[in-house]
């Protein structure tokens, strides 16, 4: 067997049983759901981190593994952390080679909060931004997702509004100095396109900007987030007109903007030849 079918039917075994130590540990009733991961980058697949959530509030631990069980070795107390149907992922944010943990709660109003914790070594602490609602820390964020839009091979944090109108951006969170700082860019729309195999095709997308007066750039990130699968043939044409061209993708460049001209409603058409699985993300803001 594979050693990665291995690792994969041992991790099961142990989240069966995690589960039920995390559960048993858990006294509030009407438990929603749970999900548990490996999350240390040690090599060793000692740590799980779980999200739990009874309906309403919420916590995240971290489980040491031992044997076939598990103890809780931290649970950081966030009174306003709350929702449903907990997913747990992880992403390295700061680049330290150890994964981040990022606990998404969809709420019963059909929105998201999302928290990015920091494991030090012996606690788990808030790495996202936040703010204070009447002495205890709650999450700025929703439904985010990471992309380095800056091309300093550092992830941002995109967050979108907690609700959809034309009207909202997405903000953009970027790590300065070991912690979070919103920066001035805004996304108004944004996608990601891939060269498919076979023929050449034009994908084209429409988008509508409440205030087409003010200055918008196109943000381009050629590849994917770990700068794979660049691009070097794309043709981008925005009402009518070409914004971008083969000459402005080669392998080195992987974030440029370019100023683009706007109306009430767009038409966006990308065109890629080349190498298949290439791909671009593009996003038009303002900064
Ligand atoms: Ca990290
Ligand atoms: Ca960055």
């Amino acid at each position: 067997m594979p050693t990665d079918c291995r690792t994969l039917f041992r991790t099961a075994f142990l989240l069966i049983a995690i589960v039920g130590v995390v559960k048993s540990a858990y006294s509030q009733s009407n438990d929603a759901a749970i999900v548990d991961q490996f999350f240390n980058g040690t090599g060793q697949a000692d740590f799980l981190v779980a999200a739990y959530t009874n309906g309403s509030s919420a916590v995240v631990r971290v489980l040491r593994r031992q044997g076939t069980s598990a103890t809780l070795v931290a649970e950081p107390a966030l009174p306003l952390m709350g929702g449903i149907i907990p997913e747990v992922s992880l992403v390295d944010l700061d680049g330290d080679s150890r994964p981040e943990i990022v606990v998404h709660y969809s709420a019963a109003t059909g929105g998201y909060s999302a928290w990015i914790f920091k494991w030090t070594g012996t606690a788990l602490t808030v790495f996202g931004p936040t703010e204070m609602d009447d002495g205890d820390v709650t999450t700025v964020l929703h439904d985010v997702g990471f992309r380095d839009v800056t091309g300093d091979g550092i992830p941002e944090i995109l967050n979108p509004p907690e609700h959809k109108a034309s009207d909202l951006t997405t903000t953009v969170y970027q790590l300065v100095g070991g912690a979070y700082t919103q920066i001035s860019t805004k996304i108004y729309e944004s996608r990601s396109f891939i060269r498919r195999t076979g023929t050449p095709q034009t994908e084209t997308i429409t988008f509508d900007l409440v205030d087409p007066t003010m200055s918008y750039v196109m943000l381009i990130r050629n590849g994917d987030d770990a700068g794979a699968d660049r691009a070097s043939s794309v043709q981008i044409t925005l009402n009518g007109n070409e914004v971008a061209g083969t000459s402005q993708f080669n392998q080195q460049v992987q974030v440029f903007r370019l100023p683009i001209t706007v109306s009430d409603s767009n038409t966006l058409s990308v065109r890629f030849a080349g190498q298949p699985q290439s791909q671009i993300w593009l996003a038009i803001v303002t900064e």
